[in-house]
């Protein structure tokens, strides 16, 4: 192994919020627009958490993408923190190692292949995510170690809580495209896609996908 570099940022995650480190469903973009509320379930019926909603409409605004939560994946008691995380594309996301032990992260993902050494307590590194798409992480030392990475280019995504529920706020009315993601999903690249018409006031959607 080569050795730790001199990088000796703080690790910030002591503030992160408390609905990232329990993956709550948190609601994107509020002010107009219509509310979306997507539950995703499994083949049983269950609800299935950290599947990943995105809705793209053809009249969403092209600025920025500012999603609440934090551009943060911790590494503590030997787990990426949290587990799924939504970034929009270009993000940076900072990788603090909240462990006494030493972590690297790597990735053979197609939209983003990279690796980063060994680093340890208090240390963090980043990594900056251009392309779209999703994001395995793991960490050499510790095989069991699994992190999930969604770059997307829309400000309305976001994951489903531990009911399968994510709301998204702010959409256009008309006519948009529903992906959900999980990576346990049955389907390529592990996504599905369907049309789906947002009427302008608030609606729920129960989604069925099957997993593996
Ligand atoms: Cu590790």
């Amino acid at each position: 192994m080569r050795t730790l570099s001199d990088l000796r940022l703080r690790a910030c995650v002591a503030a992160l919020p408390l609905a990232m480190l329990a993956g709550g469903a948190i609601a994107v973009q509020a002010a107009g627009g219509a509310s979306v509320r997507v539950q995703v379930v499994d083949a049983n019926g269950l609800p299935v958490r950290d599947a990943v909603v995105e809705l793209h409409s053809s009249k969403a605004g092209s600025g920025p993408i500012r999603f609440p939560w934090k551009m943060g994946m911790a590494q503590r008691n030997q787990q990426f923190v949290p587990g799924t995380l939504v970034v929009a594309r270009g993000s940076t996301v900072a990788f603090p190692n909240l462990d006494t032990v030493r972590h690297s992260i790597y990735s053979f993902s197609k939209p983003a292949r990279f690796e980063i050494e060994l680093y340890g307590r208090d240390q963090t590194r980043t990594h900056t995510f251009p392309i779209t798409g999703s994001v395995k992480l793991g960490c050499n030392i510790h095989d069991q170690m699994r992190g999930y990475i969604r770059v997307t280019d829309t400000p309305f995504a976001g994951k489903t809580d531990h009911n399968g529920y994510v709301t998204l706020e702010g959409m256009p009315a008309g006519a948009s495209r529903l992906t959900v993601w999980h990576p346990q999903l049955r389907s390529p690249a592990n996504e599905t896609k369907s049309a789906f018409s947002v009427n302008g006031a608030s609606q729920t959607h129960k989604l069925k996908v099957d997993l593996r």
